[in-house]
Order: structure tokens, then sequence, then C-alpha cells
């Protein structure tokens, strides 16, 4: 079965970040609340959103030595989800399997309530390194039943996070999956307007609107057309790579510090950008290419994570779903003092 965002411009309205602090509970209960009836949920489905994000609000004031919660609406063309992360460093889950099975969990571990989220999510998935931290994804669809389609995963994933302090972020991505010959081809945009805040956001904004008028455009002339719209911003530093997974190739074009690569096994796959910033001054553009295989990851993101992670870090993380490899990667390389924003794809057998 194809993914369910192909042919689609994929693109998440912005996050609601809670940090763990006193109050995360209530907060995280009245947040989900509210984008859940903004999808058309029904009062039961609501309740049962609710219920689990209270869980998962619960686990970490109980159990994680730092942690945050991020609450949002993801949309395809004929559905929209709710979709939480929970995203900690740590103590992580030494027993993933009894964690899942209500009662069987030993009091002091992440995973008590673990099975009631499981349980009333569409998608539920749960990432963690003993020792250095968890990342749990809850995806609950609007309108389910049954619909298999409904539950398939999409092939790409991004997510961001403003830098503390601020509500709206500066970084922003986009992207676009399609079939082409019967094989999964992935564009992603990744942004990251200069500075923070709103003026930072609006090229974002801008940047999200020319990739979605030309993503079916060379990454080179996207860029190029990016460069145009980015004139009387701010500026920003973009990268806009192209992935099919058939073919095993990427190619690459970038202004800027985004860092773009391949997981392939243990090893990442650098893929180079230019310098300059997009919207005012650019170098003579050209385009890098890399290698895929079927099973590899694309990955880019800004220098609001730290460029010092390794796959190896990480074992067993780049098969997951692109939404967990997103918030795992952003909650462990993230830094606090920037926007963050990372974007993931990959060929998802579904
Ligand atoms: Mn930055």
């Amino acid at each position: 079965m194809n993914p369910p965002d192909v042919g689609a411009t994929v693109e998440a309205e912005d996050v609601v970040w809670l940090r763990l602090d006193t109050a995360l509970g209530p907060v995280a209960r009245r947040e989900a609340a509210r984008l859940a009836r903004r999808v058309g949920m029904s009062a039961s489905r609501v309740a049962e959103v609710e219920l689990a994000v209270t869980e998962a609000a619960t686990n970490l004031e109980k159990h994680a030595r730092d942690g945050a919660l991020a609450l949002r609406v993801v949309t395809l063309p004929d559905r929209a989800a709710v979709e939480l992360l929970s995203l900690d460093s740590g103590p992580g889950i030494q027993d993933l399997r009894s964690a899942l099975v209500d009662g069987v969990s030993s009091s002091g571990t992440l995973g008590v309530g673990m099975g009631a989220i499981a349980r009333s999510a569409d998608t539920f998935d749960v990432y963690s390194v003993p020792g250095s931290g968890t990342a749990l994804l809850a995806r609950f669809w609007s309108g389910r039943g049954g619909d298999e389609a409904a539950v398939a995963e999409p092939a790409v994933a991004g997510l961001t996070r403003p830098i503390s302090g601020e509500s709206v972020c500066g970084d922003g991505w986009s992207a676009r999956t399609e079939m082409r010959e019967g094989g999964l081809v992935v564009t992603a945009m990744l942004c990251d307007g200069l500075g923070h805040g709103p003026l930072a956001a609006l090229a974002s904004e801008r940047a999200r609107a020319a990739f979605r008028a030309n993503a079916h455009r060379s990454p080179e002339e996207i860029l190029r057309a990016l460069h145009l719209q980015l004139k009387g911003t701010r500026g920003a530093a973009v990268s806009v790579a192209r992935a099919d997974f058939s073919r095993g190739s990427v190619e690459s074009c970038g202004v800027g510090n985004i860092n773009v690569c391949v997981v392939r096994g243990d090893k990442r796959h650098a893929l180079l950008s230019l310098p300059g910033i997009v919207g005012h001054q650019v170098p003579r553009l050209r385009t890098f290419q890399g290698q895929l295989d079927p099973s590899s990851v694309l990955v880019l993101h800004s220098d609001g994570l730290s460029d010092r992670w390794s796959p190896a870090d990480f074992p067993g993380l780049f098969r997951r779903r692109p939404a967990v490899i997103a918030g795992h990667l952003l909650g462990q390389a993230g830094v606090r003092r920037d926007d963050a924003g990372i974007v993931v794809a990959r060929a998802v057998a579904s």
C-alpha cells in the first residue's frame, strides 16, 4: 500500500510545546481537547484523546528527568489527526513489553498507563534507550473506523520547536510525496529564517508558500524560486532535497546552514550546501548528489539541532516511523537557544 501522503504537500500546523512543569497535566488535557474538537472528533473520541494525553503528561511528571509534550494537528488531503509526541531525556524504559501491559508495570517506570494510550491511539509507537531517553508517538485520526489507509504511515514527518521564550518558530518545513514509475519520491524543504520571532517566521511562511507552488520542479529550480520570494524578508538558510527511493538517488540544493544527510545503516552521509543567505545573496547554485537504498532515511535539520549525533547513538531508531525519528532526534540533539527544525523521510513498508 502506498503511504497516505502520496500526491500531497505535507505540512503540520504550529506545534503546541508543553514543557515539563507543575501544571503539565491540566494544560495538556485542555490543549488536546481543543485540537481534537477542531478536527471534528466526536465527544467520546475527544474524551479518549484527553485521557491519553493526560496519561502521557502524568508519566513525564512522575518519571522523566526532563521532557516535553508536543501536540499538533496533522493534515492530509482527506483527513486530519491530532498527534502527540512525548519526548524526554531519561531515564528510558527498561522493559517496554511489560510497560505496555497495564498492571504488570512495576511502579517507578515510565510505562505506567502506556497501555491505555496504545489501545486508544490509531498509531502508537515508542522508542526508548535505557539511560538516555524516550520518544512516544500517538496519533488519533478524526473519523476513525477500521479504514486501513487511515492508520497507514506517512512517508515524511517534520517537526519544529521555537527558541525558549518564543511562541512562534522561525524554522519551517514543507514536503511533497509522489509515486514516479511505481517508486516513492519525496521532496522536502527546510527553512531557517534568520534570527527568531515573527520576522523569522514570516520568511519561513513565504518559503513554504513558494515551495507549494514549485514542488514539481527540480531542487535547484525550487531554491531559485524561493530566493526570489524571500527578497524583502530577513532571509534564511534553506535546503531542498529530493529522495527517489526506487532509483536509489538523492539530490540536494541548499544555501546556508541546513544539515542534509542520508542515514544508511550506522553511517551518515552528508550532502553539501553553499554559503549565502536565501532572499539576499546566493552564489551560483549547485546540486549535490547522493545514494539511497530502500531502507535509507533522509534527514534535514537546522542548526537548532546539534550536528554531533551519530546513528550509532540510537540503535534501531532509523527503522522506526519518520515522526518517531524526527521527534527523538529533536528531543536529544535540539538546543534551547535557537529555533529547531527537522524533516525526516523514509520509504516505510506499510
Ligand atoms: Mn537557526
